[in-house]
């Protein structure tokens, strides 16, 4: 009984400081440790950052983030990683037909739902597909908790900040058309 009120006592304290929490801040919670690669390959992964540094390099140089509206959101000085072409060819897309890879579609999402699309034809043939880098070290750093500890960049991108997925987690590859 005193326990129950005790508890009681306890939920009525915590109460009012969720409810005026608010909407949630990039925190600790939202880091991403793995990367996930599921869908249409034939070896689906789960890829540490350490596996990630293991992997052929792909690095960029000065880059400003600007969101869709224009605004900058933060200017890159340098960041490291791994082509995203490199990644998907590591699981292998399970796209036996001549066509078949022409109708893929790469999703890159990030722990809190946060989901970019990219198309095979973009990455594996455009010029685009280059810049389409994952990066795991920013300005010489591992990445922290504001996009850590894993991200997503295509620096082609007319506005950046779009594409610019932080706290990657996983990549699904779908196909979209029959
Ligand atoms: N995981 C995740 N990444 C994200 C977002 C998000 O909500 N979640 N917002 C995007 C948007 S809309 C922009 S413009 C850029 C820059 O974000 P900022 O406005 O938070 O600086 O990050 C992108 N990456
Ligand atoms: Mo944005």
């Amino acid at each position: 009984m005193l326990k129950t009120i005790r508890s009681l006592a306890l939920m009525a304290c915590l109460l009012p400081v969720s409810a005026q929490a608010g909407p949630p801040a990039p925190s600790r919670d939202s880091m991403s440790h793995s990367l996930q690669l599921t869908g249409l390959v034939k070896t689906p992964l789960i890829l540490t950052v350490a596996e990630l540094r293991q992997m052929a390099p792909a690095s960029g140089g000065e880059l400003a983030v600007t969101r869709q509206n224009g605004d900058q959101a933060e200017t890159i000085t340098s960041y490291q990683g791994v082509r995203l072409r490199d990644i998907l060819d590591k699981a292998v897309l399970d796209a036996p037909g001549h066509n078949d890879v022409k109708k893929l579609a790469i999703i890159a999402s990030a722990t809190d739902g946060y989901a970019v699309v990219f198309s095979w034809g973009e990455l594996y043939n455009s010029p685009a597909g280059d810049s389409v880098i994952v990066y795991v070290e920013k300005n010489g750093k591992p990445l922290d908790e504001r996009d850590g500890e894993i991200a997503l960049i295509s620096a082609k991108d007319i506005r950046t900040g779009p594409r610019h997925v932080k706290w990657l987690n996983r990549i699904e590859v779908r196909k979209l058309a029959d």
